[in-house]
């Protein structure tokens, strides 16, 4: 059912009964749930990443390893810009709906912390932290995460550090294309998925793999999905309420509803 069947309203406040009557809610994230923070999506045609940047060169295995300077200083641009960065209240209403329930886990494909910093506990971040480095040679055991700031001797102007341990390149612990995603992130991930009676999705256009199959997964095993986007994507076609608009204007009503619908349990069972 869109949106648009009652009004945006109506599906808002069915959602949110749905939500606050689950047992075992997930929250999947994409870059649109941070898009109201001032960081670009991806695939956005106008202003996403990947309309400027060119993905091969920037986010594979094979690209750092042709150009490991270009794709350092490529991350730590974005790390500059994430500085600066605090969540929207899309992030804090997903972090509020603890509040209302006890079992919220978000499997996010977001790597700029948001979720954690707008206060949810637990979060699964599948696609790494651009926060952290790595051992490209994950010499100690994957990962083998290198503090660069305890480095000496190294010229942040002259591309990556080098490994400690074993001399390889220290790159940023984000997943890159044709990467596996971090194992036990990902096995719990579909653990989640497998036992969700609810998938609220929001902001992810479910164009990349394996996370894009996990709303699929969760629906073929009987979870409601619920989508929160202003644009279609190939999950809308699965989900029982597409919540049509920005998550930091759509997700702060849901989280209403949700109060106001207990409230008023609370007022009726009182009476
Ligand atoms: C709003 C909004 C608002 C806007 N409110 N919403 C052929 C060859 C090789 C590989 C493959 C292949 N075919 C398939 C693959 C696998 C590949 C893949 O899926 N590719 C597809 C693109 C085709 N996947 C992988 O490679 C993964 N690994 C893997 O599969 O391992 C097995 C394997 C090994 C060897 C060979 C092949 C397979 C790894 C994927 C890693 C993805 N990494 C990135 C970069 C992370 C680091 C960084 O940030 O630099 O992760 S790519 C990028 O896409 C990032 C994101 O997490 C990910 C998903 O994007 P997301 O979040 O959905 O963002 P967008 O921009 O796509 O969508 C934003 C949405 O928000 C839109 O819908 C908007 O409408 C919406 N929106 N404003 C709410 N205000």
């Amino acid at each position: 059912m869109s949106s648009s069947s009652h009004g945006p309203g109506f599906s808002i406040v069915e959602a949110a009964q749905a939500i606050r009557t689950s047992q075992r809610l997930v929250v999947l994230s994409g870059a649109g749930v941070s898009k109201e923070s001032g960081i670009p999506t991806f695939r956005d045609a106008m202003d996403g990443l990947w309309a400027k940047y060119n993905p091969q060169q920037l986010a594979t295995p094979g690209g750092f390893q042709r150009n490991p300077k270009l794709v350092w200083d490529w991350y730590s641009y974005r790390r500059e810009m994430l500085s600066g960065v605090q969540p929207n209240p899309a992030h804090f209403a997903i972090a509020e709906m603890e509040q209302c329930l006890s079992h919220i886990v978000i499997i996010t494909q977001n790597i700029d912390g948001l979720h954690q910093k707008a206060g949810s506990t637990d979060v699964i971040p599948v696609h790494g932290d651009i926060r952290l480095n790595k051992c490209f040679a994950n010499c100690q055991g994957d990962p083998t995460y290198i503090d660069v700031e305890a480095l000496t001797g190294w010229d942040p102007e002259s591309g990556p550090p080098r490994c400690p341990h074993c001399g390889a390149y220290v790159r940023p612990a984000v997943v890159w294309f044709e990467e596996m995603l971090p194992h036990a992130a990902i096995e719990r991930a579909f653990a989640l998925t497998q036992a969700a009676d609810v998938m609220l999705v929001v902001g992810t256009s479910g164009a990349v793999q394996p996370v894009a199959s996990l709303p699929f997964m969760a629906q073929a095993q009987g979870a409601v999905i619920i989508e929160v986007n202003p644009e279609m994507t190939p999950i809308t076609s699965i989900a029982r309420w597409h919540l049509a608009g920005p998550a930091g204007e759509i997700l702060p009503q849901v989280v209403a509803a949700m109060k106001s619908s207990s409230t008023h349990e609370g007022t009726m069972n009182a009476s």
